[in-house]
């Protein structure tokens, strides 16, 4: 439900670095799927918080501290309404998803898996979520398996009904391609999952910014994702996980707030979530994600998800009319999320990232931290595009003239 209309003008204002040139052109920013830029009111969040009560949470009797605090502790219960979790002691802030991912692996999977224990993750995986795995299964023999990719960039289900079975203790899988944009089922995989007794985990690091968010239709039992990819500020993420399981882990990291009492023989665990964030936690952009998590909420994600898809869709129809251009994954658009990834014949995809750079217009080149991917279309990289809540359709226009361009542009060098 949207409480603020569509009003793209309005919405592009509220981010002061899309008023930038870059040589000499208007910035056209579509690498969203790396970082989004922050609005206004992050940016403000952010500074009332240093100009106005910066203390230490948790443990200060003093006003400024009550206050840090309750802003920070009010983020939490705006987590839960974003995802549709129940309680604030599911959510654990991390400082991305990528450390949520390492918290899961050596807290569950430390504690619950066994050797020839089957973690199964798939091929389109970012990197975050392959090697955390790789690297408990050489700590503790876990067996790793992967559901593959189809040439179109979609999971090959009858492959993931085959894989998920009763030795399948964890299964860790993207709810979209950060290199291909897929959406991935993975309300059909949690229910394949959880016949077996299997765990879930579900990066959601491209999706939760993008679509609309119910941990509980998801099926998942852990969910991760980075603030700094939905307007918030780096330096946060989020794990939510079904608070059983987080009463049942052991600490990730020791330190203070994390701990009840601390004698020199031992020490007792603090309540969740505070057993998991252990040290003085990142207060300031934790409060200034509340920011963002606001902003988004007013726009409506089901809004953004629409507004994105339009973009894509577009962008897709004509860039495919580019000379010596190849589209790298063909889902269906319902099942995509705002990111093109493509190459252009006989030309580096760094220097297409160079061409458009000159053009203003910011892409991302290269293997998206994302190489199996690479490997399956047998590859080293792409060019990827992705898009946010403030482009607009002229910037589909400026993208596809500067790709133009670019293949113009090599096509006389070779000549
Ligand atoms: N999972 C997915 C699906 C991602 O796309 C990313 C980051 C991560 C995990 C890791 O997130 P982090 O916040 O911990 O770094 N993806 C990208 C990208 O596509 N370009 O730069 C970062």
């Amino acid at each position: 439900m949207s409480i603020r209309e569509w009003d793209q003008d309005a919405i592009r204002r509220d981010f002061p670095v899309l008023r930038r040139e870059v040589n000499g052109r208007p910035l056209v920013y579509l690498d969203n799927a790396a970082t989004s830029q922050k609005p206004v009111q992050v940016i403000a969040e952010l500074t009332r918080y240093y100009r106005d009560y910066n203390a230490n949470i948790h443990r200060g009797v003093h006003t400024l501290s009550q206050e840090a605090t309750a802003a920070y502790e009010a983020v939490r219960d705006r987590v839960v309404a974003f995802i549709g979790a129940r309680a604030p002691e599911e959510i654990v802030f991390t400082r991305n998803t990528t450390e949520a991912i390492n918290l899961v692996a050596h807290a569950y999977g430390r504690a619950f898996l066994q050797p020839g224990d089957e973690v199964v993750i798939t091929e389109l995986e970012h990197h975050s979520n392959i090697v955390p795995w790789q690297l408990l299964r050489d700590e503790r023999g876990v067996v790793l398996r992967y559901v593959p990719m189809l040439a179109d960039g979609t999971l090959d289900m009858a492959e993931a009904r085959r894989i998920i079975g009763p030795r399948t203790k964890l299964l860790a899988v993207t709810q979209m391609s950060n290199a291909l944009g897929t959406i991935v089922p993975v309300a059909e995989l949690a229910a394949l999952a959880h016949q077996h007794g299997t765990v879930v985990l579900v990066d959601g690091a491209q999706s939760v910014p993008h679509l609309p968010t119910d941990v509980a239709a998801l099926g998942a039992d852990f969910l991760v994702f980075s603030a700094h990819k939905m307007l918030g500020p780096t330096g946060v993420g989020v794990l939510w996980a079904r608070g059983e399981l987080l009463e049942a882990m052991p600490p990730f990291l020791g330190g203070g707030d994390m701990i009840l009492t601390v004698t020199m023989e031992h020490s007792t665990w603090n309540a969740v979530p505070h057993k998991f964030e252990a040290g003085t936690p990142n207060i300031a952009d934790v409060i200034a994600f509340g920011a963002a998590l606001d902003y988004l909420a007013a726009l409506g994600m089901d809004a953004v998800c629409r507004h994105e898809r339009e973009l894509l869709g577009v962008a897709l129809e004509r860039l495919a009319t580019v000379p010596g251009i190849t589209l790298y994954g063909s889902a269906d658009l319902d099942a995509r999320g705002g990111v093109v990834s493509f190459g252009l014949e006989g030309i580096h995809p760094h220097d297409i990232g160079q061409v458009l750079d000159g053009a203003g217009v910011a892409i991302r080149a290269g293997h998206h931290c994302a190489q199996p991917v690479m490997q399956h279309y047998g590859i080293a990289a792409t060019a990827r595009v992705s898009f946010y809540l403030y482009n607009t359709l002229a910037e589909v226009d400026a993208l596809v003239a500067a790709v133009h361009e670019a293949a113009r542009f090599f096509g006389r060098v070779r000549v």
